[in-house]
């Protein structure tokens, strides 16, 4: 698998001599190396990763068919001995992802080669699963959705915010993952009117609504679900605004498929809310992409300029929040087919009442 990431990668950088890749979570996407110290240098001939002391062990584990150096200084200080750059050397770097402190060192160590950015190139790439990748991430999927399950059954009045959120995080590592895929997001009532909203000390009250939004990781992985559950009875601006999320949602899962722009599928579900008259209460993008970060491209916004491809795993995750009331978002994450989608997510969407 990795061998044929490596090919498309090259295939797709004749203008340059070398590409450094200095992107973590690029830099396990292409080479299997899961630490945080590190850099990879491509060139049509050789294929380096460059590590510290620290992950010698590790690296000969992770890392197969790359020569491996390990750096006795700064990383960049190998690059000299490398017998890679020659004079007008063309090396194409990460700008999303060098510091400016890294640019600088590395034109120190490299005077005569021509340094220049290439924006996206791994990210672009990796927005497109093959099977195995999207194997993993149906099992990370599940690993979620198993531990939400579960947690369900804890929400009682009193509850507290943070209390479920642990429980979630300690059930998704019970079941195999590293961590979750980002900091779980627990809201419930008002708090459920803030998108983002942390699990914080509040309690649940009978007839609030819960947002949670979760994901594990799993063998470098992610996952990322949102259900919004109520406890006892809703007012009825609860139902009508879950029915309305959902019948959004739907549109989007509808009308995912390859070729389609992700503009599109984002007009696709916010039309919905916008006639229902909440389209100022849904202020986020419709979804962005999944994979070995919880944010990848492409971003399913109305400001995206790309198309749908067969092999994108993307969320669909309307939402609809109002101040000193609440909020409601549902998150389904999906692999983009040739004509339609698959949801990798299997909970329920059904309204639950507990
Ligand atoms: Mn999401």
């Amino acid at each position: 698998m990795r061998t044929k990431r490596l090919k498309k990668l090259l295939d797709s950088l004749s203008e340059i001599d070398g590409f450094l890749i200095t992107s973590p979570p690029n830099i396990f996407w292409l080479t299997g190396f899961s630490g945080s110290s590190g850099v990879a240098l491509v060139t049509p001939e050789r294929r380096i990763f460059i590590t510290d002391f620290r992950y010698q062990e590790q690296s000969a584990e992770e890392v197969k068919g790359w020569e491996v150096v390990i750096a006795k200084k700064r990383l960049f200080d190998e690059f000299p001995q490398l017998g890679v750059f020659s004079d007008g050397f063309k090396l194409g770097f990460e700008p999303d992802h060098l510091t400016f402190d890294g640019y600088q060192r590395l034109r120190e160590v490299l005077p005569k080669a021509e340094v220049t950015p290439i924006k996206g190139k791994v990210e672009g790439l990796k927005s497109i699963k093959d099977e195995g990748e999207i194997q993993l991430m149906k099992e990370t999927a599940k690993i979620a959705d198993e531990a939400f399950s579960e947690v369900l059954s804890l929400i009682h009045a009193g509850a507290k915010e943070i209390e479920l959120a642990t429980e979630l995080d300690y059930r998704m590592k019970k079941k195999g993952a590293a961590k979750a895929s980002f900091e779980t997001i627990v809201a419930s009532g008002w708090r459920a009117a803030l998108p983002h909203g942390l699990p914080s000390e509040k309690e649940i009250k009978s007839g609030e609504m819960i947002i949670f939004d979760f994901g594990a990781n799993y063998r470098g992985y992610c996952s990322d679900c949102t259900r919004t559950v109520f406890l006892g009875e809703p007012d009825e601006r609860g139902r009508e605004i879950y029915g309305l999320v959902r019948r959004a949602q739907r549109a989007g899962l509808e009308g995912a498929s390859a070729g389609v722009k992700a503009s599109e599928l984002d007009g696709m579900a916010r039309k919905l809310i916008e006639e229902a008259g909440y389209g100022t209460n849904f202020g986020h993008s419709l979804g962005h992409g999944v994979g070995v970060s919880v944010h990848e491209v492409p971003k399913v916004s109305a400001l995206s300029e790309e198309n749908l491809r067969e092999g994108m795993v993307v969320t669909i995750e309307p939402g609809v929040y109002i101040p000193n009331w609440g909020g409601v978002r549902i998150e389904d994450m999906v692999v983009i087919r040739r004509d339609g989608c698959e949801i990798l997510t299997s909970l329920t969407k059904d309204f639950v009442q507990l």
